[in-house]
């Protein structure tokens, strides 16, 4: 039976040259990598007692996943909330090791093995982060620009290991797998040398590339920062050493929403990244007065993100992953809510009549431009958004109450 409002939307989308029907194949066809360290406040299978040196959660809500068995069924209730087939994004820290203890330095595929397991099953991607924090090995608070040699080798062999295991993942499910390197490396007070870790840093990068893996299977990206709590004065690895890093190596750059100065968006710098690189990834978060890893909302910045994506026809060029982590509401109701908007806001970025906006701004009406914006904001985006759900099989507005009843039957029993 043919969907009422969605009919009526489409007349009214068509009026302005816009395709539904269109937008809706193609959103389907978007993968958003799902950081799975949102399920249990990034603490992975290990034991040193959670998020530390340079990552921190705050909240204490209960139920959160304490096994890999808990976690995969966390997943699995948010994606049956989500639409799509997507890709979970997993850090070294979640091998599964079944009570062995194996040390960062030493991971093997086989250690992930049963992620693989649960992506393939579910017709899903994987994505891979190697586990630069939360660590004895986090000295003085440095990792790969450590002036300790030691120390440095300590992690270029852990980022080595997790690129043969990104690899693997790209083998097994045939399709590449995202690996990013992120690192806390910085100073709280003023640095004595600036430059000194940074040339550190880049040998490190330099002998971790060094090791081949098939480019068909692994996307290599780095992660620049500003700040983090007690790393106020120094980032190593900020965004103009990776940005010059990866243009000069072939590599991608991870821009994270939350790692700019508060007035900086990143939506305004995709566009001069796919000026001249192939590729740029996102983690997409949201910041509150600082890089907080707030749940992702459906505000304007991600709407923005969203159009400068589509409009460039870059859904293929722009990696999107999400990266929050709210600690203080229910874990699989935020997955649940930040992929969806995400979703959301391309889709609305999608029903936006593109190329008429691109030519008002070429003819300098910039008045018809405003008004094109605006009346955008009360088109009837959300039946189509519904309609995408109902295609997809999954609930429309109102999941929340299945999402209490996980909280009840399971979630609740944790403690
Ligand atoms: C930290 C970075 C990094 C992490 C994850 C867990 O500021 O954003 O991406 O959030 O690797
Ligand atoms: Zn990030």
């Amino acid at each position: 039976m043919p969907n009422q409002r969605y009919e009526e939307a489409k007349k009214a989308y068509a009026k302005i040259g816009v395709d539904t029907d269109a937008a809706l194949e193609k959103l389907a066809n978007v993968k958003i990598s799902i950081h799975c360290w949102q399920g249990d406040d990034v603490n992975g299978f290990e034991d040193f007692g959670g998020a530390s040196d340079g990552i921190a959660t705050t909240g204490n809500y209960p139920g959160k996943a304490r096994t890999p068995e808990e976690l995969m069924a966390d997943i699995d209730k948010a994606l049956s909330l989500i639409p799509g087939k997507n890709k979970i994004n997993l850090h070294a820290i979640y091998a599964i090791t079944n009570g062995e203890k194996v040390d960062r330095s030493e991971l093997k595929p086989e250690h992930f093995a049963k992620w693989v397991e649960f992506a393939k099953e579910r017709g899903l991607g994987l994505d891979f982060n190697p586990t630069l924090f939360s660590s004895p090995m986090v000295k003085n608070g440095l990792t790969l620009s450590s002036p300790d040699p030691v120390v440095r080798n300590y992690w270029i062999k852990h980022c080595k290991a997790c690129r043969t295991i990104a690899e693997y993942f790209g083998k097994e499910l045939g399709q590449p797998c995202l690996c990013n390197i992120w690192i806390p490396d910085g100073m709280k007070d003023i640095p004595g040398d600036r430059l000194g870790p940074r040339m550190r840093l880049k040998e490190s990068l330099d002998e971790i590339f060094s090791q081949k893996v098939d480019e068909r299977y692994v996307i290599d990206t780095i992660e620049s920062k500003v700040f983090a709590i007690g790393v106020e004065s120094y980032t190593v690895g900020s965004s103009e050493f990776y940005m010059n890093y990866a243009a000069k190596n072939n590599k991608l750059c991870l821009l994270d929403t939350g790692h700019y100065h508060p007035t900086e968006v990143v939506s305004d710098k995709i566009s001069s990244m796919l000026v001249f690189a192939d590729k740029v990834a996102l983690h997409v978060s949201r910041p509150v007065r600082w890089d907080s890893d707030h749940v992702v909302i459906l505000d304007d910045e991600l709407k923005e993100i969203a159009k400068e994506i589509v409009r460039n026809d870059a859904l293929d060029r722009v990696l999107i992953a999400l990266d929050f982590f709210d600690a203080s509401i229910n874990r699989v109701a935020a997955w649940v809510i930040g992929t969806r908007n995400m979703q959301k806001a391309l889709l609305y970025a999608m029903l936006m009549p593109n190329k008429a906006m691109k030519e008002m701004q070429d003819n300098a009406d910039f008045t018809q431009l405003l008004v094109m914006n605006e009346e955008m904001k009360t088109f009837p985006f959300g039946d189509v958004w519904d309609a995408y759900c109902e295609k997809s099989g999954v609930p429309q507005g109102d999941w929340f109450q299945s999402i209490k009843q996980y909280e009840t039957d399971v979630l609740s029993k944790r403690n």
